[in-house]
């Protein structure tokens, strides 16, 4: 659970950074599982975009830290407060970048702030402002400060670097500097980005969304759903491995998220 104070932050500014959520022999084994994901992923594809990224899903049995993770109380109690009773974990996936820049984006291209998704993200190396550290713009997941960065014009976007515009260490930011241990909450409208990372630069992320109350939360969900099934093609294997899905016989709450997820077309039938 979030205290009060960290609510408030979370809230107001649209991210926050959780110190020491796992210890050594956790990320021990995490790195273990990661490494055997990328083993995987640079056989079988290739680093994509300016962010030079391989992307995974850990929904499989081969990672079973890392997937049981998306049904950890200590992630799950978080996603609850802020989302409500009727959340769904949506993924649990691993990324590694070999370039120095991730462009500023928000999570989604979707400006519906009613709808509210989140996402947990945690580098497996230290990172510091010069070196990979997640940039957050504060106050940026709300309207109208959130279009006010979209009408920005950056140098560097998702697929190149080669026109005029604010470069990514430019646009003033809070660094979310981490040692491994630590993990950044935020929301999935808030503008991020990172400068100076290395060669295979490790992150894994969950995420939650609330599931949608009303059509246009529900066209919203759909919406985005679109979106990652184009993005599946560079990224085939974020795709939730059919092991998970069989796993929610005796877990109603997966079975829930699975409703959830199928019905928005975010798992395929
Ligand atoms: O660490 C990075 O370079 C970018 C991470 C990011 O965009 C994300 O986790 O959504
Ligand atoms: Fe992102």
């Amino acid at each position: 659970m979030l205290s009060t104070n960290q609510e408030q932050i979370f809230n107001d500014f649209g991210f926050i950074v959780l110190r020491k959520i796992f210890d050594k022999k956790e990320i021990s084994f995490i790195n273990s599982e990661f490494n055997s994901g990328l083993n995987i992923a640079e056989k079988s594809m290739s680093r994509a975009h300016i962010r030079k990224q391989l992307n995974w899903s850990n929904l499989k049995p081969e990672y079973p830290i890392l997937s049981g993770l998306l049904e950890d109380d200590r992630f799950t109690s978080i996603a609850k407060q802020i989302l409500g009773d009727d959340y769904i974990g949506s993924y649990s996936n691993s990324n590694s970048f070999s370039s120095k820049v991730t462009e500023w984006h928000p999570d989604i291209s979707i400006r519906d702030y009613d709808w509210k998704g989140i996402k947990f993200g945690f580098y497996l190396q230290t990172t510091t402002s010069s070196t990979g550290a997640l940039r957050l713009i504060p106050g940026s997941h709300k309207s109208p400060f959130h279009e006010q960065i979209g009408d920005l014009k950056f140098k560097e976007n998702i697929v190149d670097a080669d026109h005029e515009g604010f470069t990514v260490p430019e646009i003033p930011a809070f660094y979310a500097e981490s040692e491994p241990g630590d993990v950044v909450l935020f929301n999935n409208h808030t503008w991020h980005a990172s400068w100076g990372g290395g060669e295979n630069r490790k992150l894994c992320s969950i995420g939650y969304f609330a599931n949608p109350k009303n059509k246009s939360q529900e066209n919203s969900a759909t919406k985005i759903s679109q979106e990652l099934s184009s993005i599946a093609k560079r990224f085939p294997l974020t795709i939730i491995s059919d092991n998970w899905i069989d796993g929610c016989k005796d877990n109603p709450q997966r079975k829930r998220w699975i409703e959830s997820l199928t019905k928005y077309g975010f798992i395929k039938k």
